[in-house]
């Protein structure tokens, strides 16, 4: 049901209209910059509205696409639904929508993946263009006007700034209790004008409540009682619980040598089932009175903070699945001072990261033997979902640590390989690789040290006599020995995968 007291500014109640009528108002070509960071806050009446718009235009032989930015990824409403009708010319700057990684992988959209903290100033900077129309999904339009945000914040208070229309999707789905749990700030500049941002702890708030927007650039607004879509996780498997139990051992090891504090640093967790394991893991685990600077806050996060291990988390986006979607809902009062939502140029920005000295876990597609990371491409070449906050993170963390399970597809798959087809994390980024096998500890160690302690401790045994094969001839063959490599073998791994189906030797 919508709640028509959720829109108190008697101006902009004017401006109601249908999600057919706001969509009406996009014009083929635009630049729209939506709501959205994983599953939550994305706007779903107005993009469906949009497909249905654009498929007719098609039918009738007009081409309609626009170029769509968000937060992150969003739900099927939005990128499954344009995607679908072969809507987007451009998305950036991250995707998890399997239509629209069909398309881009098919070569029929464009798809610029940017690191997260660099999206809001790239926009105020100019660089990608000028943002036509804002979508964005609200939980309330207050009496001044001003606007209380939804599960996510992301890129909004950019996108309402910077685009010449704003649409509004209020959405009564979404609990009113939300009010208070978010931090707008509006401190940042370009430069030469840009100033420290004053926060120093997890738990600081720096800005305000709402978001600022000029009544009078609003065009349109509609009302919507649709929940918040993210996928289920997946139990944790042996894999996932053998990663978790590495890492785990891990901190109680750098806590030991007074290298870190018993509450740990600020936790940041990434994406992924595995992310979410660890996260699990930790509710066991001996350390206490934690905090999180992250992202995204997963069913693991949530859980952390009912067992009272967590304080408090501030992050940019819930990321739950549909049961604890729910059950935050019930419970969304009390849970309002423990979670703060800011901006993602905030949540994921470098400053703040390096300052708060953060643990950055994050999941990964493949390491090489030397610790460069790819988090993104298949096979070098087909992409999965995007760098996302990774990138932020990794090179800006306390200690930056990447975990995936050491073998893929059945064991058709290493993780670990001679030479990683795409670099989205380059080795000096890259302090912990965890595998199911083992964890290897790189800080300190030069590229043929790395090699040795990746190999041994993370690849698969399967894979580990055909690595140490590679690089025992590659210390005999190489053109230098500061990172040896056989240039034409490097990637034979990989183009194996591509003719055979398998990185498995016949
Ligand atoms: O495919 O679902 O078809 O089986 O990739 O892989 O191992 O289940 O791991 O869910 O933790 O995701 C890197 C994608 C890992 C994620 C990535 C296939 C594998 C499976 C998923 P199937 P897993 P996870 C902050 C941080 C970048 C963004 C980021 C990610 C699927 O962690 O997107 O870190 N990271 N953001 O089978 C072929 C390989 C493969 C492979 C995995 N080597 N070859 N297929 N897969 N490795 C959050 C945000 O930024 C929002």
């Amino acid at each position: 049901m919508t709640d028509r007291s959720r829109i108190a500014h008697a101006g902009l109640a004017k401006k109601i209209m249908s999600a057919e009528a706001a969509a009406a108002l996009i014009a083929p070509g635009s630049i729209v910059g939506m709501s959205g960071f994983t599953g939550s806050g994305y706007p779903k009446a107005v993009p469906q509205a949009l497909a249905k718009r654009i498929e007719a235009a098609h039918a009738a032989g007009d081409k309609f696409r626009v170029s769509i930015w968000t937060g992150a990824s969003t739900g099927p409403e939005l990128d499954g639904a344009l995607a679908k009708v072969d809507g987007i010319e451009l998305r950036l700057p991250y995707n998890s929508d399997p239509a629209c990684r069909e398309k881009i992988n098919r070569g029929e959209m464009q798809y610029l993946d940017m690191h997260l903290s660099q999206v809001a100033p790239m926009a105020w900077e100019g660089f990608l263009g000028d943002l036509d129309t804002a979508v964005i999904e609200i939980s309330a339009i207050r009496a001044d006007g001003t606007l209380v945000p939804s599960s996510s914040v992301g890129n909004n208070k950019t996108w309402l700034d910077r685009a010449r229309r704003v649409i509004l999707e209020v959405n009564s789905w979404q609990n009113a209790a939300l009010d208070g749990m978010h931090d707008i700030y509006y401190g940042t500049a370009l430069p030469p004008n840009r100033v420290p941002i004053p926060l120093t702890k997890p738990d600081d708030r720096i800005g305000e409540p709402h978001f600022r927007c000029d009544p009078e650039k609003i065009i349109a607004i509609v009302e919507t009682d649709a929940p918040d879509r993210n996928a289920p996780f997946e139990a944790p498997d042996e894999t996932a619980h053998a990663i978790a139990g590495h890492l785990l051992e891990f901190f109680g090891h750098e806590v030991k040598k007074g290298r870190l504090p018993q509450s740990l640093l600020p936790l940041q967790s990434g994406v992924g089932n595995v992310a979410n394991a660890v996260l699990g893991g930790l509710v066991k685990g001996p350390f206490h009175d934690l905090t999180a600077f992250t992202e995204v806050m997963q069913d693991g996060m949530l859980d952390l903070l009912e067992s009272g291990r967590l304080r408090m988390a501030s992050a940019t986006a819930m990321s739950l699945s549909p049961d604890a979607a729910a059950a935050l809902n019930r419970d969304m009062a009390r849970f309002r001072d423990k979670i703060i939502l800011r901006p993602q140029e905030i949540s994921n920005h470098p400053e703040l990261i390096r300052r708060l000295g953060c643990l950055a876990m994050n999941g990964a597609i493949e390491a090489d033997i030397y610790g460069n990371i790819n988090s993104t491409h298949l096979m070098g070449s087909r992409i999965m979902n995007g760098i996302g906050g990774s990138g932020d993170f990794a090179r800006n963390a306390f200690i930056s640590i990447f975990m995936m399970p050491s073998i893929k597809k059945g064991g058709k798959i290493s993780a670990i390989v001679p030479h990683a087809s795409h670099v989205d994390h380059i080795t000096q980024d890259v302090q912990v690789i965890v595998t199911d096998q083992g964890l290897a500890d790189l800080r300190g160690l030069a590229p043929k040290q790395r090699a040795k302690v990746i190999m041994e401790k993370c690849a698969h045994p399967t894979f580990r006599p055909a690595l140490e094969d590679y690089f025992n001839r590659a210390l005999k063959s190489s053109y230098g020995l500061q990172t040896p490599v056989i240039l034409p073998e490097a990637l034979s791994w990989h183009q194996r995968f591509v003719e055979t189906g398998s990185m498995l030797a016949k």
